[in-house]
């Protein structure tokens, strides 16, 4: 019989800021000694929380949470079909509060079990938006004046419902990605004539164009010298990265829709893509992305973990104990969150002077009051959180 044993698991729902989150709860043998893992995967919430109470819960009760690695490979290939994104929420659940607890038992922040911080915080990027170029530049200008030393930038295309900024609020799902391809040129172009060369400028694509016109893209931002131009093309397409390396230096993020290794580690290992940017729950966890932080290291691939409202506190602070620990950080995406989220996620890490601060914490240094969470259940929504299709003028359903 272990000294400590798994007792409970249980999946926490809750949206304080309307974002549907998912955080896991595993419980032990030993009193008040508990993890957190984030588990959130906010178009199919109920699917993941269906994975961890039915099939990961049993499998784990009664097992040593100190195993970490052999109950992820256990637990990984218990389904025998594996690498989707609801699977591996789950089990990141279960694997980011497996190193919460060892944190914890070690009595040290996770980035001191993860070999000491490189840097004292996480620089930061913020999300600049507009309706127009102006819009756009009033926007990064105000996080410039606050510190932030990067931004990414979008700008709405005039009536269609654009990635990353408010559109004319025609509240038509409608998208053509050729007005789009010649904009951005131009945006980029207006925003260093104006910000200057320090700031660096970052830049979403989201998947939403044809790969020729992406790659044509990369070439016409080469001037501008972006930090990096993120998601060109769809998990799809990735052997299109092959041919857009031959044609523009512009620096390539990639990654937050990966779930399988086999689409992130040809990429890396060719040296296709500059930064790998996952959602680290959906890729299975911490043991996951450690693994992966390293072999990126190999490759000259820094990272730039996902950091959208749509992954828990418990979330971004596992993003931070990596940006703290591994050498080959190269950015974190912001999420400001709000109050209410706050609240109910104590010790969530603090963003100041455009970069993201630990607390000094055993574990991942973040709670859960869980009655409070229990006040902000999911909101109602027809599709329980799925998105609606945005379509071409002709009707056609395009990526999103
Ligand atoms: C980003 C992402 C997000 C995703 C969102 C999907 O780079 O931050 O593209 O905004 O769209 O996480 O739920
Ligand atoms: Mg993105």
């Amino acid at each position: 019989m272990p000294r400590i044993v798994i007792t409970d698991v249980r999946a926490i729902c809750t949206a304080p800021d309307g974002i549907r989150l998912v955080v896991v709860k595993v419980e032990t043998s030993e009193p008040g000694l508990y993890g957190l893992g984030c588990a959130t995967f906010t178009q199919r919430p109920l699917a993941v929380v269906a994975a961890i109470e039915q099939y990961l819960k049993p499998f784990v009760v009664g097992r040593d949470p100190n195993d970490i690695e052999d109950i992820w490979q256990a637990a990984y290939v218990s389904s025998y079909w594996r690498n989707g994104p609801v699977l591996h929420n789950a089990l990141s659940g279960i694997d980011m509060a497996l190193w919460d607890i060892k944190g914890k038992l070690a009595n040290m922040p996770l980035y001191q079990l993860f070999g000491g911080k490189c840097r004292q915080a996480a620089a930061l990027y913020a999300h600049a938006s507009g309706r127009d170029f102006q819009e756009v530049e009033e926007d990064a200008r105000r996080y410039m004046e606050m510190g932030y030393r990067y931004v990414r930038c979008q700008v709405a295309v005039p009536g269609q419902s654009t990635y990353g900024a408010r559109g004319d609020d025609t509240g038509r799902e409608i998208w053509e990605p050729s007005v789009y391809c010649r904009l951005v040129p131009r945006l980029f172009d207006y925003l260093r004539s104006r910000l200057g060369e320090e700031v660096e400028l970052l830049h979403d694509v989201h998947e939403r164009v044809p790969p020729i016109q992406a790659v044509q893209l990369a070439k016409d931002l080469e001037p501008y010298r972006l930090f990096f131009l993120e998601d060109p093309f769809a998990p799809e397409d990735i052997e299109y990265f092959r041919i857009l390396r031959q044609q523009a230096a512009t620096p390539i993020a990639m990654g937050e829709l990966f779930v399988n290794p086999s689409e992130y580690v040809p990429l890396i290992r060719d040296r296709l893509i500059d930064f790998i940017r996952v959602h680290i729950s959906a890729i299975g966890g911490l043991s996951m992305a450690r693994k992966l932080a390293a072999f990126c290291e190999f490759f000259g691939v820094r990272t730039a973990w996902h950091g959208p409202g749509d992954v828990s506190p418990v979330g971004h602070a596992a993003n931070l104990h990596l940006d703290l620990a591994c050498y080959n950080f190269g950015i974190q995406e912001q999420h400001v969150f709000g109050e209410r989220t706050r609240e109910v996620f104590p010790g969530c890490p603090e963003i100041r002077d455009g970069m993201l601060w630990p607390n000094d914490k055993p574990g991942l240094g973040v709670d859960i009051d869980e009655k409070l969470a229990a006040r902000y259940p999911f909101p109602e929504h027809p599709l329980n959180g799925g998105w609606a299709p945005v379509r071409r003028l002709d009707g056609t359903v395009i990526r999103p």
